[in-house]
Order: C-alpha cells, then sequence, then structure tokens
C-alpha cells in the first residue's frame, strides 16, 4: 500500500475521487478499472443512496488543538450533516445534503485581497499546507436556537491573513461566498441577497478562535457543511460562519452582509453586524435564552458568547450589545 507523506498530498488526494473528477468519469473510470476500487475505502458511501450528501475524504497529519472545549457530548456525525443551512441549496434544513451533491469544488481558489501588502490566490493544496491542521472541538448555536458540537478541522484565520500582511488602513475583513447559479439553481428562491456575504472586525478576525475551516469528523467537509473550505466562528451566531468561501477581503469600512441586508419578515432588519451570542438579546420574533441541542429533547440555557467569554469578551468592552447585536 502506497502511503503518501503529508507534504505529498494534493487536495484531488485528500477530496472525493467523485468531486475531483467530475461524477461521470468516476462513474467511467469504475466501470474501466477494477483496480481502484480496491484502494476507495469510501465505495459503500458512494453508494448509499439519497440523502447522504458528498463523500469527504480522510484528512491526515491533523493535530489536537489548544482551543478545543472540553466536556461536551460531540453531536452525531449524520444530524450534523443532514441538518443545514446552505440557503444556495435550498432553504429547508434537509435540503443541502440532498442538492449539494454534485457540487464542483475541485479546482478551488481563494482570493485574499484589498487592503494587504502582498495580495495573492490560494489553491486549496496551499491552503492545506499552510499550517498543520488541528482538530477543534466547539460548541456552534444557529440563531434560529439550535446548536451542535462537531469536531472541526482547520488553523486560526490569522494564519492566511498574516500571509498577506494587512495595511494599517485594514480595519474590516469581508467574506464572499461562491456563487454560481447554474449549479445552485435554487439560490434564486432564497430569498437572500447572494453572493453571501459576511464580515468581522479585524481583531475578531485575528482572534485565535476563529477557525478557517476544511474538515469536520476526521475528513474534509461534505459539500452541505461548507466544502472545500469555509470559517467557525464559534462565539457568534451561525450565519457569521460562511461556507464555500472564494474571497476574503481587507476593508476600511464595516462591510455589507448579507444578513444585515436582509428585511424579510416586516421589512425591518433583523440580524446585526456582530451577531455574538447573547441569551439576554432577543431576536424580534423569539427568545435567544435557550436553545436546543441536535439530538436532544429537551432545551439547554444559551451561554454569553456562546461559552467563549473568557476568550473574546474584552474584544466588546466598552460596547452596548444591545445596540451592537
Ligand atoms: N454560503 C453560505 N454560508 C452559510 C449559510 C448559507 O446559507 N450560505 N448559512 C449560515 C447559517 S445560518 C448557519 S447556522 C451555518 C450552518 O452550518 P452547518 O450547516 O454546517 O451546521 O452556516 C452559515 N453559513
Ligand atoms: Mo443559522
Amino acid at each position: 500500500m502506497l502511503i503518501k507523506r503529508k507534504t505529498d498530498l494534493t487536495y484531488a488526494d485528500v477530496t472525493p475521487k467523485e468531486r475531483a473528477m467530475g461524477r461521470r468519469n468516476f462513474l467511467m473510470g469504475l466501470l474501466a478499472t477494477t483496480t481502484i476500487v480496491a484502494g476507495w475505502k469510501k465505495l459503500p458511501g458512494l453508494l448509499a443512496g439519497p440523502g447522504t450528501g458528498s463523500v469527504p475524504g480522510k484528512l491526515n497529519g491533523v493535530v489536537k488543538s489548544p482551543y478545543t472545549t472540553s466536556g461536551e457530548k460531540i453531536t452525531p456525525e449524520t444530524d450534523v450533516t443532514t441538518y443545514n443551512n446552505y440557503y444556495e441549496f435550498g432553504t429547508d434544513k434537509g435540503d443541502p445534503s440532498k442538492n449539494a451533491k454534485n457540487f464542483q469544488t475541485s479546482p478551488w481558489t481563494v482570493s485574499v485581497e484589498g487592503e494587504v501588502t502582498k495580495p495573492r490566490k490560494f489553491t486549496m493544496d496551499e491552503i492545506l499546507k499552510l499550517a498543520p491542521l488541528e482538530e477543534r472541538i466547539y460548541r456552534h448555536r444557529c440563531v434560529e436556537a439550535w446548536s451542535i458540537v462537531v469536531p472541526w478541522i482547520g488553523y486560526s484565520l490569522s494564519t492566511i491573513l498574516n500571509q498577506v500582511q494587512p495595511t494599517p488602513k485594514a480595519k474590516y475583513v469581508a467574506f464572499e461566498s461562491y456563487y454560481e447559479p447554474k449549479q445552485m439553481p435554487l439560490g434564486g428562491e432564497a430569498g437572500i441577497a447572494l453572493p453571501y456575504l459576511e464580515g468581522l472586525r479585524l481583531d475578531e478576525a485575528m482572534n485565535p478562535l476563529a477557525l478557517l475551516c476544511v474538515g469536520m469528523y476526521g475528513e474534509t467537509l461534505p459539500n452541505q457543511d461548507g466544502a472545500p473550505v469555509r470559517m467557525v466562528i464559534p462565539w457568534k451566531y451561525g450565519f457569521k460562519s460562511i461556507k464555500s468561501i472564494v474571497k476574503i477581503r481587507l476593508v476600511k469600512d464595516q462591510p455589507q452582509t448579507t444578513w444585515n441586508m436582509y428585511t424579510g419578515f416586516n421589512g425591518q432588519p433583523e440580524y446585526g453586524f456582530y451577531a455574538n451570542v447573547n441569551p439576554k438579546v432577543d431576536h424580534p420574533r423569539w427568545s435567544q435564552a435557550k436553545e436546543r441541542r441536535l439530538g436532544e429533547f429537551l432545551k439547554r440555557p444559551t451561554l454569553m458568547f456562546n461559552g467563549y467569554s473568557d476568550q473574546v469578551a474584552s474584544l466588546y468592552s466598552g460596547m452596548d450589545l444591545r445596540k451592537n447585536y
């Protein structure tokens, strides 16, 4: 059996063969050569039928992280991969796992640009090799009052931001998701502005907890969870954790975000820029005091900053969190 060193890995090695080659080529390859099958451990997943989403590949050389949240029961992977918000692939929780299966995530590049000394594009191979991949177990809480605990894989966003060297003018970071209506035909009916846009203040983005995420549960990200690269910002509501990122722009002014622009219910904006998890500040249409962990029956109390106050509360000292919600 051929064992590759970590430095020899390419994204095509760790991404599902189906995604790397395109489904038709992959199936043709299966017909042509049976030797491929012997080395392809994930074949049963490919044949598992509807609702299972894409087939992730194993990520090697993942190290434990000092930023892991201990003492939490990890949410079953099947819950995390079948109950999703990814409006480009439909607005029902079960839609993304069904509709994102053939999403093409290879080749992929992320452009990091704007107020930086060294703007550049990173390929997925380059992103995977920029720093050791860490497994970080984080609580993740959706603004809709459900939560999950996931072993994400990645490294601090600051790693890639430091590569391009933000200038003194850079005060915010603006993120942009991939959007291509041909691959995401339901995006037009989602009722939100696409491409999906998000943003952080630069000091929030530089906080080590802000994770540039390339995998979960030991493998690359399933398409419905934001393949091939997304953010995970554990102290903020889930909508800040933008999926399938193609652009990261350092900017002077607070950027527009998809949910800041959204005025769906009664013409009133409902979602602020900061979106810090806060049990004391309710959503206009529901309380944020409690949440339901996926797979559990009884609700549990929501924690200030989702339980990460020690690491992030100082970012907001002196700010009125009712106004800056
Ligand atoms: N591009 C994009 N990113 C997105 C979303 C989306 O619709 N499109 N939904 C957000 C919301 S509301 C949540 S709660 C999380 C959900 O992540 P998960 O499906 O991996 O649990 O993704 C966030 N990132
Ligand atoms: Mo969410």
